[in-house]
């Protein structure tokens, strides 16, 4: 490791990073808990969301709650609008899937996990999801 001079304001910034990235228990303050997986309609878990504790195989039905009273949700379901997801669950990561059922393309994300902004591929097309 590198030596250098530790000044007050440089060490407070070392604290911050190394807290940063030890354990990343959450991707932010994303009003995402523990046990949920949420998905958000703009990037880094921003925009209107909409948070899971279990299973589902259709996201026609889930409408997007705003996060502050600023939200604009791009639209009134969240099936096809994801662009961000992060998992705070408890004991499994998240499959992730393209179409209805869990079917089509698909990843995994695991338990504690997160993606700020989906690839290409994904963002805006995911419809449904299964724990584990
Ligand atoms: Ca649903
Ligand atoms: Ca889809």
């Amino acid at each position: 490791m590198k030596k250098f001079k530790v000044v007050p304001g440089a060490l407070l910034m070392m604290v911050v990073a190394t807290g940063v990235g030890a354990a990343p228990a959450h991707a932010v303050e994303s009003n995402c808990f523990s046990r949920e997986v949420c998905l958000y309609q703009q990037s880094y878990y921003s925009g209107c969301f909409y948070r899971w504790t279990g299973n589902d195989r259709d996201y026609r039905d889930n409408k997007p709650s705003k996060q502050t009273s600023l939200n604009v949700c791009n639209a009134a379901t969240m099936n096809d609008y994801a662009t961000s997801i992060d998992n705070d669950g408890a004991n499994c990561g998240t499959t992730h899937f393209v179409d209805l059922g869990e079917q089509g393309r698909g990843f995994y994300l695991p338990r504690g996990d997160y993606i700020g902004a989906l690839s290409q591929t994904y963002d805006d097309e995911l419809t449904s999801h299964r724990w584990c």
